[in-house]
């Protein structure tokens, strides 16, 4: 089943979005198989945006995801890496769509409040990088015969 890796930033956090954020997912009909609050390292926030590592932005990146907790998760559904793409938004939040997270709560890009695993590889990457095989928990959903035909 496939799987992508959520993590709500420290400006989510801070704004006590984490509660409507996870509603999006859980309504839209995905699975929650991990979850925890997480003070993020500078070491454990460039290997996850080790491939921006030579952009200028890069710096005041992991300044920034490690300025506070963070809400990472890993969620499960058919199709779920792109459409929780689709759910979060646009990179910049002043342009995202409305009905999107981003388009809904932001207005910054260097503040965007969450993050979405861009494609089914970089999701195993991210996932085996934030989580132990332990932490997460395969389960089936007792709606599910009311979300799939
Ligand atoms: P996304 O998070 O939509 O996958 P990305 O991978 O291109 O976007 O960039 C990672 C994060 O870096 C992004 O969420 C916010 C920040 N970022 C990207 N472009 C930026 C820019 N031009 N200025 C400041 N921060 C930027
Ligand atoms: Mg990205």
């Amino acid at each position: 089943m496939e799987r992508t890796f959520i993590a709500i930033k420290p400006d989510g956090v801070q704004r006590a979005l984490v509660g409507q954020i996870i509603s999006r997912f859980e309504t839209k009909g995905f699975t929650l198989v991990g979850l925890k609050l997480i003070k993020v390292s500078r070491e454990l926030a460039e290997q996850h945006y080790d491939v921006h590592r030579e952009r200028p932005f890069f710096a005041g990146l992991v300044d920034f995801i490690t300025s506070g907790p963070v809400a990472a998760m890993v969620w499960e559904g058919d199709g779920v890496v792109a459409s929780a793409r689709k759910l979060i938004g646009a990179t910049n939040p002043l342009t995202a769509e409305p009905g999107t997270i981003r388009g809904d709560f932001g207005v910054n890009i260097g503040r965007n409040l969450i993050h979405g695993s861009d494609a089914i590889e970089t999701a195993q990457r991210e996932i085996a990088l934030w989580f132990t095989n332990e932490e997460l928990i395969s389960w089936e959903p007792r709606i599910k015969p009311w979300l799939h035909e």
